[in-house]
């Protein structure tokens, strides 16, 4: 029986490889080098599914070049900001995600630069590691208390209301946020979240402001709205590099106009301004918001289920729709 061909653009855990390769014409990446829009483009000739991820950069271009064989484009992750949804639709080719599964250690990832952020751990941890620690001072290194203080969510989707539950619950601070659709009072209150009219209510009252909104769509934080926080407060990123505007945060952070940030992401992955990296006051991972062994195991195996369900003629389940 004909088996369809699918491209799997990055290396993926053992047993993810594994089950892709019993249910398909697998063809794998085993160097894990990020493929050039060149060989995408011979990818999307040559196969029926990409499973492809974030460093895919599948414009509209790059869509429609001919000759095409993909039908279905199988994202590994949950964020599809890298892909020409509105092309590859009009191509009549099928998008689908992986949410869910990434959920709970992408909103552990927040939380972890949010502390980071408010203890100065990163300081602290160049410090030892710089050998110039000459030991315990009253006032060394002090940072910002989480507790009794107010978290800003812009976005409340599932992973600002896992990074609300843990907000609240866990480290009894305030949270507050906007969203673009209103949700239901009672899991408001389950949460422990308040809404605000708007995403200026919510940068003027908060202490920590996280972002939880889709990329590819502009900047949600620009140098008006970065403006608009307090001197005091910290950002934290988990979501796209995108969704701040990049240069307007690193020049609030060296005027001091806010109090520091926790990042994950950038707009230009994997280059993160020297600026930026020249400054104390932001804590900076390589992206890492959903890289657990766990996770990034049950997210390729997310990826697998829809590619499986797709080519038996089902529905996949977690199709991307047009926005
Ligand atoms: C992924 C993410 O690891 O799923 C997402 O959208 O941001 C990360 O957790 C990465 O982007 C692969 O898609």
């Amino acid at each position: 029986m004909h088996r369809p061909r699918v491209i799997v653009t990055r290396r993926w855990p053992d047993e993810v490889e594994r089950r892709i390769a019993a249910a398909f014409d697998a063809e794998f990446n085993p160097d894990d080098r990020p493929l050039t829009p060149t060989e995408l483009r011979a990818a999307l000739a040559r196969a029926d599914a990409l499973l492809c991820t974030v460093t895919d950069r599948l414009d509209a271009e790059l869509l429609a070049a001919t000759p095409r064989r993909v039908r279905l484009l199988a994202n590994i992750g949950v964020g599809f900001n890298h892909i020409d949804l509105g092309a590859a639709h009009g191509l009549g080719i099928t998008v689908s995600n992986t949410p869910d599964v990434l959920t709970d250690c992408t909103a552990d990832l927040a939380i972890t630069l949010l502390l980071m952020a408010a203890r100065r751990a990163g300081e602290g941890e160049r410090l030892v590691r710089s050998g110039a620690w000459h030991g315990w001072a009253p006032t060394q290194l002090l940072g910002t208390c989480v507790a009794g203080k107010t978290l800003g969510l812009i976005g409340l989707g599932r992973i600002g209301k896992a990074v609300a539950r843990r907000a609240h619950h866990g480290f009894r601070m305030r949270v507050i946020f906007h969203n673009r659709s209103a949700l239901p009072p009672d899991e408001l209150a389950a949460l422990g979240a308040e809404p605000c009219a708007s995403i200026d209510a919510v940068l003027a009252q908060a202490d920590f402001v996280s972002l939880h909104c889709p990329g590819g769509q502009g900047p949600v934080l620009d140098a008006a709205r970065l403006a608009r926080m307090k001197p005091s407060a910290f950002l934290i990123n988990t979501a796209r590099g995108d969704v701040v505007d990049e240069a307007a945060l690193i020049d609030a952070l060296q005027r001091g106009t806010i109090a520091g940030a926790g990042l994950d992401v950038y707009a230009a992955e994997p280059d993160v301004p020297a600026a930026l990296r020249a400054l104390d006051n932001v804590v900076l991972l390589p992206h890492l918001g959903s890289a657990t062994r766990e996770t990034r195991t049950a997210m390729g195996l997310r990826a697998l289920e829809n590619a499986e369900a797709f080519f038996a003629g089902r529905e996949p389940p977690d199709r991307v729709s047009a926005r």
